[in-house]
């Protein structure tokens, strides 16, 4: 075999955010950029030869390029093996599964999740470790100075193989195994929930609409709800991925899956809707004229998950991000279980799942997940939720409101505003970092402020520190605003602004989020000069 190396010079820009590396797909085009990342990577994973790395993607346009050069890449620099999914696909969580149900060193997976695809959209690499879950940052910060000082990056001079076929080749004295994508993640699923009771929901006459977008999740969804689980034959729709996602967002939000929405407020509405993002980690939950919020939707799963045989025993403990609301604590305290609040990201979630102290965990930005992978998983959260409703013999209006009249309600939205100018953004979260201690000593428009910092985390596990967080005001009646500069943007900044009002158990809990928060956000508005700052009236997201 022939080792081939090759020249290069960094580029200063291949700092991982929120969840990988994720730029334009022209920008990853650049000569070298690829292969500079991938092999600062590699050099940042000491103990990798002979060992065996997985690679997937969501599909998304440059997919196939960049899978090929990772492959070379990987034989050039001491992998024993490559497992890949059959057409280079794998989702998020599959990919994390298939890492732990092999043993592998470690996984590449190549997406920008939810961001726009095709030719002018964007591209993502990210890495998961040997426990299956995204790169804690002792390594990305590792690759990210690597990246800043390479000189050289190493490939072999090999065709590309047929990924359209399962079985085995050979690149340059390195096994590369195909893969089928889906089986193994089903296999892990049927362990999980109790299909029977969901087979039998559906012969019944249940009925329910999975949107794939275009995205990865189609295949999945296609053998396990059609397949498995027996949904009539068009229950999964957009369920091919394409390049370019259909030319739309592969974002389960109110916005980019509308017209999930609208058919689930609709007379027509079949009894279940849900929707997965571009990498199959992210899931949408409306029923039939109800909207799950993600943040509830993890408090309801949490609650409910001892329905599945694979949580029958309970839970260990919950985590939830920051800036997730507070319904899942009213859970956690009920059951007399930990509640962990983590930074953004969900690698923050790894050492608190591996070392057994929580099962479940969520997102404000509907991702939910548990100790079953180390990644969130959209297709596992829509099958609890079918789980949940084949054993409760409800519809998911009726469980929302009976968990409301439990728990109490936190009304809860996040306000998006996006390709904002880089300096206005950081120059309203720098303003507002200021102004902190004043809030805290005076209050805010005659309001108690009981909380006023940048929220910072300290791992419990491995006792590793992140600082900056996000920027929290909480007063003293439970309701916050959290300020957050998004990680996985790319252009411009993108500011979140997460606003929540709790509301008791015996309180108005049917309301108009928005209008039922209209005081806060006004608040929100007020104290970060947001309009003034950004040149927005409005968000260009609300969800
Ligand atoms: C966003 C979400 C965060 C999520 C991340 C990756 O990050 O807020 O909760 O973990 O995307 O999700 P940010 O930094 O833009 O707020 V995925 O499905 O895009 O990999
Ligand atoms: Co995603």
């Amino acid at each position: 075999m022939s080792i081939r190396t090759v020249a290069t010079t960094p580029f200063s820009d291949q700092k991982p955010g929120t969840s990988g590396l994720r730029k334009r797909v022209t920008h990853f085009q650049q000569p070298n950029y690829v292969e500079n990342f991938i092999q600062s990577l590699f050099d940042s994973l000491p103990g990798r030869e002979g060992q065996t790395l997985v690679i997937g993607g969501d599909g998304r346009y440059f997919n196939d390029t960049v899978i090929q050069i990772a492959i070379r890449m990987a034989a050039a620099n001491g992998f024993g093996k490559v497992m890949v999914g059959q057409g280079g696909i794998l989702s998020t969580p599959a990919a994390s599964h298939i890492i732990r149900h092999y043993n592998a060193f470690g996984g590449i997976v190549l997406s920008a999740s939810h961001n726009p695809g095709g030719p002018d959209g964007d591209f993502g690499i990210k890495y998961n470790a040997s426990n299956g879950g995204p790169a804690a940052e002792k390594i990305t910060d590792a690759v990210y100075a690597r990246s800043m000082e390479i000189t050289r990056y190493k490939s072999v001079d090999t065709p590309d193989i047929d990924l359209g076929q399962i079985g085995v080749h050979d690149v340059a004295g390195m096994s590369v195994e195909v893969v089928d994508p889906v089986a193994d993640y089903a296999a892990l699923m049927e362990t999980l929930f109790d299909f029977n009771a969901i087979a039998a929901m559906f012969a019944a006459g249940f009925t329910m609409r999975f949107d794939a977008m275009h995205a990865v999740t189609g295949p999945y969804a296609k053998a396990i709800i059609e397949g498995r689980l027996g949904a009539a034959e068009g229950t999964v729709i957009n369920g091919v991925p394409l390049p370019d996602f259909g030319g739309g967002h592969p974002d389960p939000n109110l916005v980019h899956a509308k017209d999930l929405y609208d058919l689930m407020m609709s007379p027509d509405a079949p009894d279940f809707g849900a929707a997965s993002d571009g990498d199959g980690d992210r899931n949408l939950i409306i029923g039939k004229d109800r909207f799950v919020t993600p943040s509830d939707s993890l408090a309801l799963l949490a609650a409910n998950a001892h329905l599945a045989p694979g949580y029958a025993k309970g839970l260990a403990g919950i985590a939830r991000s920051m800036p997730t609301s507070a319904a899942a604590d009213r859970v956690a305290h009920r059951l007399g279980i930990a509640l962990y609040e983590t930074p953004t990201g969900w690698k923050f979630f790894g050492n608190l799942l591996d070392s057994g102290q929580v099962t479940i965990c969520g997102e404000e930005s509907a991702g939910t997940g548990s100790d079953h992978v180390r990644e969130k998983d959209g297709l596992w959260a829509v099958l609890l939720w079918l789980n949940i409703l084949a054993a409760r013999k409800q519809g998911v209006d009726e469980i929302v409101l009976e968990h409301w009249a439990t728990y109490g309600r936190n009304y809860y939205s996040r306000h998006d505003y996006e390709e904002v100018d880089v300096d206005n953004a950081k120059a309203l979260m720098t303003d507002l970092r200021t102004k902190l201690p004043a809030l805290l000593a005076n209050g805010l428009d005659g309001r108690k402020v009981i909380l006023a910092d940048d929220f910072s985390y300290n791992d419990p596990v491995d006792g590793s520190t992140a600082t900056g967080q996000g920027l929290r005001i909480g007063f003293d009646d439970g309701s916050r605003i959290v300020f957050r500069l998004s990680g996985t943007g790319t252009v411009g900044a993108t500011l979140r602004v997460y606003i929540e009002r709790f509301e008791p158990s015996d309180g108005m809990h049917d309301r108009d989020t928005q209008e039922a928060l209209a005081d806060l956000i006004a608040l929100a508005d007020a104290v970060a000069d947001i309009k003034a700052r950004t040149g927005r009236d409005a968000p260009t997201v609300i969800t």
